[in-house]
Order: C-alpha cells, then sequence, then structure tokens
C-alpha cells in the first residue's frame, strides 16, 4: 500500500486500522471471483487496476479537484441527475455501500431489520472506512424508500446531506414536483459549486453522460449473443466502477472492452460454451463490492447475460434526448428521462414488468432470478406482480432474497442449482 494513500487517508480523517481491515478483505475475495478466472477479456486489465487501488488513484483526482476549489457530489441513487453537477464543473461519485464490512458499525443506530444497502451506507459514515464519502462535499439522498429517507435525517448530522423528493406515481402531478426538485437541485449545485450552469455546459454534460450510457448499452448488446463473450460477473464489475470513475475515462475503456468483444463475438469465442444456461437478474442494486449472487449463479455453471437492475439497465438504458440550446427546455429533457427509471418505489410499475419481459426475450434467457435485499418491501412486494407476470409469460423465474452476509450462500447456491437443472437448454 502506498505511503502516499496511508498520507491521504490520514488527512480525510479514515480510521487507518479499521480501513486496512476493509481493504484486507476485499482483496482475497477479487482474487476468488475475478482474477482466479481464466479467459477474461484483456479490457478488464483497466477495471483489476483501479479496483487494486480502489481508494488510491480515483480520490486522488477528486482530492486534487477538490484542492483547485472543485466540489465533490456524492450519490446513492440512479434519480439524482449526475448532468446537472458536472455542468457546474463538480464531480458525482455513487457510493457503494456494497459491503458487509461497514454493517456492524450501522447497527447500534438502525434496526437490523434494515435492508443492507441502507446499514452498510451508514456504517461507511459512522466508521470513517470510506475514502469517496469523507472527500465529497455533500451527499445527495432521496425519499425513494422509507429506510433510506430516515437514514439520510442521521447521516446528516454526521455530514452535509441534501435530499430531493423522488415522488411515487408518474402521473403529470408528480412530473411537475419532479420537474420543481430538478430546478431546486440545479440551485443547490451552484451555490455549492459557485458556478452557474449554461446551456452550453448543460449540453456537454448531457453529452458526456449519454455517451457513457451509449457504450454501456453497446456492452449489453454484445452480452446478447451465444455464447456470451464475458461473464456477468465481469459486465457487472464495469458497471460498478462507471458510477465513481471518470465519464470521459470510462465511456473510453467502456468502448474499448466492447472492441475486443466484438472480435469474441465475431470469431464465436464465449466465456463459456454454447448451450450454457443464460440467467437475467432482476431486482435490488448491486454495489459494489456486492458481487454474492453472480458469484453464485456463474459458478453454478450458467452465464448472466443482463441486470434489469440500477446497477444494469436501470442506469443506462435512457438518453436524454437532445433539445434545443435552451436551459430550461434541457433542464426539463433531464427531469423527463429521468422520471423514465422503473423503480419499485413506483405505483404502478407496469413499465419494470414490460422490462423484463423484453430483456428476457432479447437476452434469449433461460431463466430470471429476482434478486431482492431483505427487508426492501417494494421490491419485495412487486416480486408478486413479477412472478405473476412472469408465469403468464412462460417465463421460469426464481426469487431469492438475501443480504450481504456469506451465511446463507451455501443455501442459495442449492436453491440456484436445483433451478438451473430445471431450466438448462
Ligand atoms: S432507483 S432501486 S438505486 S431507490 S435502499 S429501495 S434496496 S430498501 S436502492 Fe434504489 Fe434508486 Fe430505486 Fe434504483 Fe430497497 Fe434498500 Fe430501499 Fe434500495
Amino acid at each position: 500500500m502506498a505511503d502516499e494513500n496511508v498520507e491521504m487517508w490520514e488527512k480525510l480523517g479514515i480510521d487507518i486500522e479499521k480501513h486496512n481491515a476493509l481493504l484486507n478483505r476485499l482483496g482475497p475475495a477479487y482474487q476468488e471471483i475475478f482474477l482466479s478466472r481464466e479467459n477474461r477479456p484483456e479490457g478488464m486489465g483497466f477495471y483489476d487496476f483501479v479496483v487494486g487501488d480502489i481508494h488510491g488513484i480515483r480520490v486522488k483526482e477528486l482530492r486534487a479537484h477538490a484542492a483547485k476549489g472543485g466540489k465533490v457530489v456524492a450519490t446513492y441513487c440512479v434519480f439524482v441527475p449526475e448532468e446537472i453537477v458536472w455542468a457546474a464543473g463538480g464531480i458525482p461519485v455513487g457510493l457503494c455501500a456494497g459491503a458487509q464490512f461497514s454493517i456492524p458499525m450501522a447497527e447500534p443506530i438502525l434496526s437490523r431489520n434494515t435492508c443492507a444497502l441502507i446499514k452498510s451506507s451508514l456504517g461507511f459514515k459512522l466508521g470513517l472506512v470510506c475514502p469517496y464519502v469523507q472527500a465529497s462535499h455533500l451527499i445527495v439522498g432521496e425519499t425513494t424508500c422509507d429506510g433510506k429517507k430516515k437514514m439520510f435525517e442521521i447521516l446528516n448530522e454526521y455530514h452535509p446531506v441534501y435530499v430531493m423528493e423522488v415522488p411515487n406515481k408518474k402521473s403529470e402531478r408528480s412530473q411537475e414536483l419532479w420537474l420543481g426538485e430538478v430546478r431546486a437541485f440545479k440551485d443547490v449545485i451552484e451555490d455549492l459549486t459557485g458556478n452557474k450552469i449554461t446551456a452550453d455546459s448543460l449540453a456537454e454534460a448531457i453529452d458526456s453522460v449519454n455517451a457513457r450510457r451509449r457504450a454501456l448499452q453497446r456492452l449489453y448488446n454484445l452480452r446478447k449473443a451465444s455464447p456470451a463473450p464475458i461473464s456477468g460477473r465481469d459486465a457487472l464489475l464495469v458497471t460498478q466502477v462507471s458510477f465513481y470513475d471518470d465519464v470521459k475515462r470510462n465511456t473510453q475503456m467502456i468502448n474499448a472492452l466492447c472492441d475486443e468483444l466484438d472480435e469474441r463475438v465475431a470469431s464465436g469465442q464465449g466465456i463459456a460454451p454454447e448451450g450454457t444456461a443464460r440467467i437475467l437478474v432482476s431486482g435490488c442494486p448491486q454495489a459494489i463490492p456486492n458481487w454474492k449472487l453472480h458469484q453464485v449463479i456463474e459458478s453454478a455453471g450458467a452465464v448472466v447475460v443482463g441486470e434489469e437492475t440500477c446497477t444494469g439497465t436501470r442506469f443506462f438504458s435512457e438518453l436524454v434526448p437532445s433539445v434545443d440550446s435552451n436551459l430550461d427546455k434541457q433542464i426539463e429533457a433531464v427531469a423527463n428521462r429521468y422520471m423514465n427509471i422503473h423503480c419499485a418505489c413506483f405505483t404502478p410499475n407496469e413499465e419494470r414488468l414490460d422490462d423484463i419481459v423484453r430483456l428476457a426475450r432479447e437476452c434469449k434467457v433461460d431463466g430470471i432470478i429476482h434478486y431482492n435485499l431483505q427487508f426492501c418491501h417494494t421490491y419485495a412486494t412487486e416480486a408478486a406482480q413479477v412472478e405473476k407476470r412472469l408465469e403468464k409469460e412462460g417465463l421460469p423465474l426464481l426469487r431469492i432474497e438475501t443480504d450481504y452476509s456469506d451465511e446463507d450462500t451455501g443455501q442459495i447456491k442449492n436453491r440456484v442449482e436445483a433451478f438451473l437443472e430445471m431450466v438448462k437448454p
């Protein structure tokens, strides 16, 4: 571990001992889940490199930005419009909240019966183990679920937090409310950064974020090939890293990876032989370093070819349409794009069911695994509708409810293996 990293973490107020323990757990897990596997695309080398120094290189860039007076804005949800932050000269970073490690640090405050993502988020701040949290000037939360909404009040006692109100319905009145929220967010970010957003700066930000979305769409389209050219674990990692890497560099790296995958597809080279069971994962987000379900599915001999999640298609399937260089119109276009995210926080949310069916057909899957974080009531309840719809469509479904711990891994493995036995081609 580079001394300069340690010095930087100390300056950020990181608890070095606990942080060492966190990194010491991450290394062997990464080795087992990613590095030990053969036939990975060479383009994954970039991702191995950034994860190998996960709290170093990028944090250094954020610190350099802050040293010049720039601001860092941390987020937890794909509803927060990152274009607004980029357009004001800030840097948005999606916080991970996918580690079991930080959960005990939040449990003295939060009920044990709280979703792992919420506990992990608060634990990272309370335990002083995340340099991204520490390097951020503002954390932006949202009202997508009750647990997060109330957790942000507690988090606000330790770190500056601003909360956006996400409506629960997709009616015209809700769209108005959301447009008002996006406008208010613009004001907050302009105040924070001291920079006015202009039509030009917003147009540039929209272009950059759209380019990354297109690159991720390209990656997803390549995964539709049979045999699949890349494992689900690697593809998931690419999306997870996109949440905190620089948007332009990230776009380049995804496109370089896709160039390589184009060749694999053209020559029929797959990550697993043709005839391997193909699985779509749908449900709660899998924030880095949460690779548990993908690891189980792929170790059981299947390949994950898509994710209908916020660390999957919900993150990039919609672009912001180009509109005239008029700031008001652009803000409206941004707001509309984000209202089109089919999160289970909406009622009704028929569009998500349509998405799952469409993706299952497009990706030619043999089955769908619904991924639910324990105590996430919106996704757990919506799973009943997913089940009904998939039954009607003749698509096999397995529902998994879990957390970040390893306690139930063996049991999940048995259930996944039995499911694969049933659906394999
Ligand atoms: S847009 S899915 S990222 S809210 S924290 S709702 S798992 S109980 S994360 Fe999400 Fe935005 Fe929706 Fe996507 Fe459930 Fe846990 Fe709440 Fe969660």
